[in-house]
């Protein structure tokens, strides 16, 4: 029964249920960050502080929100797999994107002062997308492409911020003297300049974050107990096989 004339204006809205069977990845990224990485002093290339900050709030997000299966984040932007069957808030787009967004934006602000000494400046925001994937293989090939890229960006702005800060080179020279090199050059040239050999940075700047759901023991459980479910973060390769053989929960596919 109406309750009123004006109800009929809900009859605008749109029907933006996703279809069933699809890998759901909602992906968040900072608005832009180059300015407000500069404003709040972010260590370069690497700020550790900020970047906890980030995994904070994407622990935050997969805690809400249990069909989230996993979370990959670097530099300023994390994606969250959900479950292919689930029926969160009946898999309305509109509703799973601005929760998940809103959500991983107001954890931001609320640890970040557990992580930075100075003060948020402004009010930060991210955007967010929905991207479906239908089969497993494209779900794997878009989290290598986040982790490719993170590689990529990492090695050169790792190279970069060693000519700039410690061998004296202006940005523009340091541009330049990067310019058309390959990975091997870069590696060489971290190694003969710097001694720094690349494989040893840190996992997490070289290969972000993944979060994923585990059971663990606590202590003084029996091996009875299942334990408690934690989200765990990794820096692990997620290209090759391995990661996939070792988390087989993550597609679903339970050994
Ligand atoms: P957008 O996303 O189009 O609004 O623009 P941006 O500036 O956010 O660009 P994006 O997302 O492509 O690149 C991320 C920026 O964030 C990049 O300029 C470097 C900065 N950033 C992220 N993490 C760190 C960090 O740990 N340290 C420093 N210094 N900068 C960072
Ligand atoms: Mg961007
Ligand atoms: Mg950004
Ligand atoms: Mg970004
Ligand atoms: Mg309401």
């Amino acid at each position: 029964m109406a309750c009123s004339r004006y109800e009929y204006v809900k009859g605008y809205e749109q029907d933006d249920r996703i279809l069933p069977n699809v890998w759901i990845v909602i992906r968040i990224d900072g608005k832009k960050f180059h300015k407000f990485a500069n404003t709040h002093k972010f260590e370069k290339p690497n700020d550790e502080n900020a970047l906890h900050v980030m995994n904070v709030a994407g622990i935050g997000v997969m805690q809400e929100f249990r069909d989230i299966v996993l979370g990959y984040g670097q530099s300023d932007e994390y994606s969250f797999v959900f479950r292919k069957d689930t029926d969160a808030f009946k898999r309305r787009a509109a509703k799973l994107l601005t929760y998940v967004t809103s959500l991983f934006s107001t954890s931001y602000v609320m640890s970040w002062p557990k992580w930075m000494q100075q003060p948020l400046a402004y009010a930060p925001c991210f955007d967010g997308r929905i991207i479906l994937y239908p089969s497993d293989e494209n779900l794997r090939d878009y989290l290598s492409w986040r982790q490719a890229d993170v590689h990529v960006n990492n090695l050169y702005n790792t190279a970069f911020w060693k000519l700039v800060l410690e061998s004296g080179l202006s940005n523009q020279q340091a541009e330049q003297r990067l310019r058309g090199t390959l990975s091997a050059d870069k590696n060489e040239l971290l190694y003969q300049q710097f001694g720094i050999n690349y494989n040893n940075m840190p996992a997490m700047y070289r290969k972000g974050t993944i979060l994923l759901r585990k059971r663990v023991l606590q202590f003084g459980q029996d091996e009875q107990d299942k334990g408690r479910q934690a989200i765990v973060p990794l820096h692990e390769d997620l290209i090759g096989a391995e990661f996939w053989r070792k988390h087989p929960e993550i597609l679903g596919k339970y050994v």
